[in-house]
């Protein structure tokens, strides 16, 4: 049986601390799908297929690595693809709480849909799409934050936002 692992969230856009998350997850199960999600409270910068293109780009050398976009429920996304777990990042105890009520309502959706968290690392632990969103709107150096291949890309776009 083929042990299958869905990476879900916004990736808007993806950071070293969502690459270090699919990276390990990658080592522990035979196929990781990162999936680009809605989360409803959020507005995206990137459009969907930007962010597929960018997750391609940087996860290009792991051979069981795909990716794939949701319009809907991850529970049942979980179901209809046979995956085992559901694998998230934790940061810090405000992650945490968030993180807990969501892993409970999708295995109230879905009793299969078992989350597995990963912590992050320590220079990872204050990263977030957001931050880099915020630096590089004002010009700021996200070197740090993204991987070198997108970073280009990420600057153009959002400098592009401002106008
Ligand atoms: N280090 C480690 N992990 C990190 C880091 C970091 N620096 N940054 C982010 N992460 C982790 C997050 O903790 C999260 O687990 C994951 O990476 C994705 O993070 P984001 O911010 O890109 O994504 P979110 O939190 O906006 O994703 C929320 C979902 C889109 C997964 C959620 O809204 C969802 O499941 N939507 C689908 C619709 C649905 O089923 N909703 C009901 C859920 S109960």
């Amino acid at each position: 049986m083929r042990r299958i692992a869905v990476c879900p969230g916004s990736f808007d856009p993806v950071t070293l601390g969502h690459l270090d998350i699919i990276q390990r997850a990658s080592k522990l199960f035979d196929k990781v799908i990162v999936l680009i999600s809605v989360n409803a409270a959020k507005t995206p910068s990137f459009s969907s297929t930007e962010r597929v293109m960018m997750i391609q780009e940087v996860t290009k050398d792991l051979d069981n690595v795909v990716i794939d976009i949701l319009d809907g429920l991850l529970a049942d996304y979980v179901r209809d693809v046979g995956a085992i777990a559901i694998v998230k990042g934790l940061r810090a105890v405000s992650d945490f709480e968030y993180e807990f009520q969501m892993a409970l309502a999708n295995k109230k959706l879905y009793a299969g849909a078992e989350t597995v968290f990963l912590t992050t690392t320590a220079e990872n632990m204050y990263l977030s799409s957001s931050v880099v969103k915020q630096i590089a709107y004002f010009g700021g150096d996200i070197s740090h934050f993204v991987p070198m291949e997108i970073l280009g890309d990420i600057q153009d776009r959002l400098m592009q936002e401002k106008g």
